[in-house]
């Protein structure tokens, strides 16, 4: 049976990319930290169906330990390993700096240098990001040169660094995916995407009054999370590593965001919305816009998602659990 391991299942794309790898026939092993509430909320529905074929096996393990790599590593030998897991959130990253660059960082040469050892015919993927741009002007695409504006972005350009070394030094099948911002109704509520869908939803039931936002000018390329995934397992299977963009090509602004969703849910921007300059960053990105032309040329990758139909999904889903919390409220 194909194996692959994915670090990081337990967050947004992990998530989506374990239902793609179990559809395609693969045994999953899933890195998941330990943690003192559950924190497999976004895979217990898959959790669930694979309970009885044990197609999905958990294994307790920390970016940070490398001994947990390893034997992750050493037992599966998997034919495909997706670094997904990191310390995700870029202005919290200005506050741990020492740690995003373990996890972000030194993580990724855990993963790289456990393969090279143990299994070096597994094939690894990289979640990179758009971060790695920073302050170049967009469009960007795999030519354009980097220039960080963060924390996280300087740890991730390591990672990134790292995975070409490891292919050109010993021949690993290793790729970036330098993937542009993606968003589902699964992405995590500290982003500005989620926050405001929730927000929205909230307010129209009369659960909160006002949302509190950082910098609307900022742009950036949204693309549905399970179109990059399918990017990432696309990359995996390639006959030939490589480094890809992937994003959606179209930019818009957080402001652009924040009143299309408020249109959607019918509620006034002006009434509900204030600045608050604890969500600023020392340093921002100001725009990002993906130039995907090489990843759709050389493996025929296409999101299936617009940015209205992404939108549309996040609106639905939070006003549905606005609409139950209210009601639970309503017979409390
Ligand atoms: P996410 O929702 O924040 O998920 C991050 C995952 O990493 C979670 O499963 C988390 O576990 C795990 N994790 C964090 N620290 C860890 C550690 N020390 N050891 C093991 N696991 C750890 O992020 P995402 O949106 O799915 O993004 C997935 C990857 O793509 C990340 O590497 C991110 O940097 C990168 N990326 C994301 C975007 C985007 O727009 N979403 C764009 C470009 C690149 P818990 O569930 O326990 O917290
Ligand atoms: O949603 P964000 O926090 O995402 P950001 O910083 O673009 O990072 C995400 O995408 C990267 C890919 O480019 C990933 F690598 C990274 O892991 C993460 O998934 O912020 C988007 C924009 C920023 O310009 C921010 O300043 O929204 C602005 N913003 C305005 N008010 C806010 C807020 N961001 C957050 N999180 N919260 C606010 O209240």
């Amino acid at each position: 049976m194909k194996t692959a391991v994915i670090t990081g299942i337990t967050g947004q794309t992990g998530s989506y990319l374990s239902e793609i790898l179990l559809k395609e026939g693969y045994k999953v092993y899933g890195l998941r930290r330990r943690c003192s509430v559950f924190n497999t909320e976004r895979i217990n529905h898959i959790l669930e169906d694979s309970h009885v074929d044990d197609s999905i096996e958990l294994v307790y393990g920390d970016l940070a330990d490398s001994s947990s790599i390893i034997s992750l590593v050493q037992d599966a030998k998997p034919d495909l390993f997706f670094n997904m897991a990191a310390q995700s959130h870029v202005r919290v990253s200005f506050e741990i700096p020492e740690y995003t660059f373990d996890i972000d960082a030194t993580g990724v040469v855990r993963c790289l240098d456990a393969i090279k050892r143990y299994s070096p015919d597994t094939r690894f993927v990289q979640s990179s990001t758009s971060e790695l741009y920073g302050s170049t002007s967009a469009p960007q695409d795999e030519d354009t040169p980097f220039h960080p504006r963060s924390p996280y972005a300087a740890a991730k350009i390591a990672g990134y660094w790292a995975t070409v070394n490891y292919r050109e030094a010993y021949g690993m099948h290793a790729s970036n995916s330098i993937s542009f911002n993606h968003e589902s109704e699964r992405r995590g509520g500290t982003f500005v995407t989620k926050k405001i869908t929730q927000a929205a939803a909230r307010i129209k039931y009369g659960l909160q009054d006002k949302l509190y936002l950082g910098n609307l000018d900022a742009r950036r390329d949204w693309s549905h999370a399970k179109d990059i995934a399918r990017a990432q397992f696309m990359m995996a299977i390639a006959d030939s590593p490589a480094d890809f963009a992937i994003g959606s090509g179209e930019s818009h602004s957080v402001k652009e965001f924040l009143h299309l969703v408020f249109d959607k849910v019918g509620l006034d921007v002006d009434k509900h919305v204030e600045f608050d300059p604890k969500y600023l960053r020392p340093s921002e990105v100001d725009h990002l816009k993906c130039n995907p032309a090489k990843i759709k040329a050389a493996l025929g990758w296409e999101p299936e998602y617009s940015f209205d139909k992404l939108v549309e999904e996040m609106v639905e889903y939070d006003l549905d659990l606005a609409r139950k919390e209210k009601l639970l409220k309503d017979n409390e």
